[in-house]
């Protein structure tokens, strides 16, 4: 069965791969799983239809037959449970590629998205120029202990994992800040991950949905010039 997605019709990051649904993609591609994917707009998410399987109304979602799924994370670990290629076998091993998982999402995530939060709602008060070093420092000092941790590895431990899929999604929305160019160990283990195919497929689809919406906009304005 082809399991279905949801993201945006009019993606906001212009195509640039940073929406939660590209961690979805890029865990389907790893895995060698089609996918099929169903394009909501901000007014279709907060429909009862789209609540019933998202509380919260956003994206992504992913359905499998009877099986509905929230949260991007329990989504890639779902994928991940069912699939070769994104947890390893040995018990210890695959436990500890899950707490990585939970690393990015818990430890990681939380001081990059406030960071991010504060730009996109707050530039324009008092408080935000005041804000930023504190801001910074909580995100530079979990980009300096996961430096150190990845200093000698391709991966965070052992072989590619879901953890590594995650925590590259996470340090991917840091690229604005220009604070991932500070700490070349993390750039160079994130142009890692953009090198592979899967990574690369789910990209270009992502960015496929952008673009045809932008060209669609293009069209839409030549057709109000012309009238
Ligand atoms: N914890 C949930 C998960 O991991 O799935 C969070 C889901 C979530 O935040 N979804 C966002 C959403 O649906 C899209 S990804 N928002 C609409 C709403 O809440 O009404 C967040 C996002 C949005 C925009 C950019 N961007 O423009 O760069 C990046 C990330």
């Amino acid at each position: 069965m082809t399991p279905v997605i949801t993201a945006f019709a009019q993606p906001p990051d212009r195509g640039r791969g940073l929406v939660r649904d590209m961690r979805v993609r890029w865990a389907l591609e790893e895995v060698g799983q089609p996918y099929d994917v169903r394009l909501l707009s901000f007014e279709a998410m907060k429909q009862p239809g789209h609540r019933a399987i998202h509380p919260f109304g956003q994206i992504p979602t992913y359905e499998e037959g009877d099986l509905a799924l929230f949260e991007s994370g329990a989504i890639v670990l779902h994928i991940a449970e069912h699939h070769a290629g994104l947890l390893p076998t040995d018990a210890a091993a695959r436990a500890r590629a899950i707490a990585w998982m939970f690393a990015a999402l818990n430890t990681i995530e939380p001081p990059i998205a406030e960071m991010g939060m504060a730009f996109i709602l707050e530039s324009d008060k008092p408080w935000f120029a005041e804000r930023q070093p504190m801001l910074r420092a909580r995100v530079a000092a979990r980009l300096t202990e996961l430096a150190e941790r990845i200093v000698d590895s391709e991966w965070l431990d052992g072989a590619f994992s879901a953890g590594d899929l995650l925590m590259v999604t996470v340090l991917r929305r840091l690229g604005a800040s220009g604070m991932l160019a500070c700490y070349p160990v993390l750039a160079a283990y994130v142009a890692r991950a953009e090198a592979r195919p899967a990574f690369q497929r789910a990209f270009e689809a992502q960015r496929a949905v952008f673009l045809e919406f932008d060209n669609a906009q293009i069209d839409q304005a030549a057709r109000a010039v012309d009238d």
